[in-house]
């Protein structure tokens, strides 16, 4: 069977915010910027986004079980539940699809706690602090991952 030509971008609690505080952190970009900017990335593959924003973690498992079946990838930057949900990391192992993390901000050069991601080791891809530009990145390396497992 051949692969999905869809991406799933998923982004956790708050980011819904961006843009309207803490722009020394998480720059200006809004949610519909990083949105777009995912799409521009990925329409240059030839694929489509589905995108999904919630403060509930139970949406965004739901978004993650039905992407078993209708993307080939996920970008997601779950926000806070990078930093404390199993649910969350358990989901993204169950699909078994390819998984590109992305930071907007730099975690490591911030508190303690957000140096941890129950994600982490569930994704091949790793962007971290290069502001929403890194969702365009992220994309690029995914679908290096992806093309890498069709061919394998
Ligand atoms: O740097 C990132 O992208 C984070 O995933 C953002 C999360 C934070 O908990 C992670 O440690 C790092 C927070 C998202 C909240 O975003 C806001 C944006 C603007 C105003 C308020 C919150």
């Amino acid at each position: 069977m051949t692969a999905p030509r869809r991406l799933l971008l998923v982004n956790g609690p708050n980011l819904n915010l961006l843009g309207t505080r803490e722009p020394d952190v998480y720059g200006t970009a809004t949610l519909a910027d990083v949105e777009s900017i995912t799409r521009d990335a990925a329409a240059r593959h030839g694929l489509e986004v589905s995108a999904v924003q919630s403060n509930h973690e139970g949406v965004l498992i739901d978004a993650i079980h039905d992407a078993r079946t209708t993307c080939a990838g996920i970008v997601i930057n779950p926000g806070g539940l990078t930093h404390t949900s199993v649910v969350l990391r358990d989901a993204l192992s169950g699909v078994g699809l390819p998984v590109a993390e992305v930071h907007i901000s730099d975690v490591y050069a911030r508190e303690q706690f957000r140096h941890h991601s129950y994600v982490r080791d569930v994704a091949s891809v790793h962007v971290v602090g290069e502001g929403v530009e890194g969702y365009a990145h992220a994309v690029d390396l995914l679908v290096a991952v992806i093309s890498g497992r069709a061919e394998g």
